[in-house]
């Protein structure tokens, strides 16, 4: 979650990042015992149910999950929950049969409750949903919707009465083909907030080999679904808002006409050189990360292998899901952890000033921990005190805060 210019903004992917501040007469350090309980039931949002295919995961567009938007639809100043489903193949090649597997919206009733209000709200529409991203892009005070989708993407404004309008045609932000997740970030300062999307895999399922028929389509010499290495990667899109409801296509004037492809998933707005101009972080899977500075002029460098941010300290591309920024040794520059795909270390980059990252990982006693795991997030506890790397307080918090995210 990411403040901009007063409205949150949310990029996700199968995505969840918390911020828990320590209990009242509790060291930030000292043996923090927050507990997690499932309570969805409870709380009434149970009815969601996520689909992406089927269980055998052919396909690599069946082995996504569909992300969630946090944010307060209503203005009443509690969070409201979006969650986005996927859908199947039957139904995406026939649309007689029943598509019972939709998104949904869950309205905070204050009392740790929700109830489901995705109908009254103009929410319930149909598609293989990947993501979602919330922001007031028009200034009218009421927080509008963006979610993505394996096919067209959907703008939803806020009519600031409880219900939304698609107004994805008029706005010209649909993308198309595969996009993962969006953000929301005001790059050139005009009051307006701008959007980029990222983009996944070309993807037809007509023309993906099956599972042990080709050499990508194998993992650890067992069959499995092709890709993403070997399937034909994507740029992402940077629109531009007009400021009276339309976007322009700006990826080309604004990141030059030879724009990386790659498998992108977490897009983030985040000024890594404050200088007062947001630059943009892009996580991509078995590809490098790509990191645009900001030439405050309405263009974009991207500097990810320069910056040292790109690549592992072993100079490989990782898989990367998730990520988010946060300042874990407080000396002002906003450093990024990444979430990665298992047999590999979730990665933790030290910004060093001046744009330039290092991998710190190792120091920090995170490697091995991190190996066997396929990361999507992580959960950020904020705390007052000051981390060195490799300190036995920032192994403490990561072993923390790992407990934690295992006890959802
Ligand atoms: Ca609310
Ligand atoms: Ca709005
Ligand atoms: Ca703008
Ligand atoms: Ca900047």
């Amino acid at each position: 979650m990411k403040y901009c210019g007063g409205v949150i903004i949310l990029s996700t992917v199968a995505w969840l990042a918390l911020a828990v501040a320590p209990h009242a007469g509790q060291s930030p350090t000292s043996g923090v015992q927050t507990r997690f309980v499932e309570i969805s039931r409870a709380a009434g949002i149970s009815s969601f149910r996520h689909v992406a295919g089927r269980p055998q995961k052919e396909y690599i567009l069946e082995s996504k999950g569909g992300g969630a938007g946090v944010f307060d639809y209503d203005g009443d100043g509690r969070l409201d929950i979006f969650l986005v489903s996927g859908a199947t193949f039957e139904e995406l090649e026939n649309p007689q049969i029943p598509r019972p597997h939709r998104n949904k919206l869950f309205r905070n009733n204050r009392d740790g409750t929700f109830t489901d209000v995705t109908e009254a709200a103009g929410l319930g529409a149909w598609g293989w949903g990947t993501g979602a991203a919330a922001a007031d892009y028009d200034n009218d005070g009421c927080v509008d919707l963006y979610v993505t989708y394996y096919g067209q993407n959907t703008l939803y404004h806020n009519n600031c009465d409880g219900t939304f309008a698609d107004v994805t045609s008029k706005a010209g932000v649909a993308a198309g083909s595969w996009s993962t997740g969006a953000a929301w970030g005001d790059y050139d300062r005009d009051g307006r907030l701008d959007l980029y999307v990222a983009r996944y895999i070309d993807f037809k399922r007509g023309e993906v080999p099956k599972k042990g028929d080709a050499s990508y389509c194998r993992y650890g010499g067992v069959p499995v679904y092709c890709g993403p290495r070997g399937l034909k990667p994507l740029s992402g899109i940077l629109y531009h808002n007009n400021g009276d409801g339309t976007f322009t296509d700006v990826t080309e004037k604004a990141m030059g006409p030879d724009v990386p492809k790659y498998y992108s998933f977490t897009p983030l707005w985040v000024d890594v050189d404050n200088d007062g101009w947001p630059d943009l972080f892009v996580t991509d899977d078995s590809t490098p990360n790509l990191l645009f500075r900001n030439r405050r002029d309405g263009t974009f460098e991207e500097t990810g292998a320069l910056a040292g941010c790109a690549y592992s300290r072993d100079g490989l591309e990782q898989a990367g899901m998730g990520a988010d920024f946060g300042d874990y040794d407080h000396d002002g520059l906003l450093d990024v952890f990444i979430g990665n795909f298992a047999d590999d270390y979730s990665t933790l980059f030290k910004n060093m000033g001046n744009g330039i990252f290092k991998d710190i990982t190792e120091e920090g006693g995170m490697r091995a921990a991190t190996w066997p795991m396929l990361t999507w997030a992580y959960i950020q506890r904020r705390t007052s005190g000051t981390w060195t790397p490799g300190s036995s307080s920032t192994r403490r918090c990561f072993e923390t805060c790992r407990m934690e995210s295992s006890a959802k």
